[in-house]
């Protein structure tokens, strides 16, 4: 897609990936509706053209799509993009997940996109274009200890973009996927279940590395995007030729949660 003057709402724009996703597309001259519980800082997505605008209200509730779509078209008189990037992690190992927290972390991972399409996708196939960007997660394709049921979320989240891009065929709204592997941001501290460990020295990607792919993927009419770490992309590749000997590595590394050694603070 054509990034000037496209119209982009951008969910979970007050911080970490959503705040630099936003940043980049405001420096190629699209127009922004951005969406978070709070503002955070602000002056995210300021740039050169028209200020943003911003929509409070949590994602799982549906009006908070309705009023951002329709703050799309009264401002902009269209819609191109819809950026599904607010989200929330969830780390305990899956025999200790609280089915509450589980139930929490897939309303805002699955019904919050999913409210945003059910809002954004009609008027883009009245028009005949648009694009929908959902954040999903490495850790859909490549599942590691204590994130079994974050990335379960995301696996759903991935699995419904998969559906909607064969179901849109043809109306000229395309989907796109994006992976992103440990990224530098407040995730962690802002995630339910037991508290991450710190890791010193692991090597993290930051928000910019992300926004900069995303927003080139939206460019070139990609379907999906990994942004993730050179250690992040080798222990994939490895998992396709030998899963037996990496799921063995990621237990070494991240605890299985199953011996006293390995209960909350160990591991990711
Ligand atoms: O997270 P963080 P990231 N309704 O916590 C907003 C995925 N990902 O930028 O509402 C509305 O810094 C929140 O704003 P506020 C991840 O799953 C990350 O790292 O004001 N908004 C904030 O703007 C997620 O999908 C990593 O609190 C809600 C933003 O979302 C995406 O990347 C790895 C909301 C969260 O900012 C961005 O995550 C990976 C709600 N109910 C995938 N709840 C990683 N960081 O390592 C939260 O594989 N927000």
């Amino acid at each position: 897609m054509h990034l000037r003057d496209s119209v982009v709402i951008v969910t979970g724009a007050s911080r970490g990936i959503g705040r630099a996703i936003a940043d980049r597309l405001a420096a190629e001259g699209s127009l922004l509706v951005l969406v978070a519980r709070s503002a955070g800082g602000g002056g995210q997505g300021e740039g050169e053209g028209p200020a943003p605008r911003w929509v409070t209200g949590d994602v799982v509730d549906p009006d908070t799509a309705r009023k951002a779509v329709a703050a799309a078209l009264e401002s902009f008189g269209r819609l191109d993009a819809v950026i599904n990037n607010a989200g929330l992690g969830l780390r305990a190992p899956v025999w200790r997940i609280a089915p509450e927290d589980l139930r929490y972390v897939l309303d805002v991972n699955l019904i919050g996109p999913l409210n945003f399409i059910r809002a954004a996708v009609p008027p883009m196939v009245e028009r005949g274009r648009g694009l929908i960007v959902n954040v999903s997660s490495a850790v859909a394709r490549r599942p590691v200890p204590s994130l079994g049921g974050y990335a379960a979320t995301k696996a759903a989240l991935l699995s419904l973009s998969e559906t909607l891009r064969m179901e849109l065929s043809g109306t000229g709204v395309e989907v796109l996927s994006v992976l992103p592997g440990s990224v530098e941001t407040g995730f962690k501290s802002a995630a339910r279940g037991e508290p991450y460990p710190e890791r010193p020295g692991a090597v993290r990607l930051e928000p910019t590395d992300v926004a900069d792919r995303v927003v080139r993927a939206m460019a070139a009419g990609r379907r999906e995007v990994a942004v993730l770490s050179r250690s992040e992309r080798l222990a994939l590749l490895a998992g396709r030729v030998a899963p037996g000997l990496v799921e063995k590595a990621l237990l070494r590394r991240y605890g299985g949660g199953g011996s006293p050694g390995d209960g909350p603070g160990q591991g990711v």
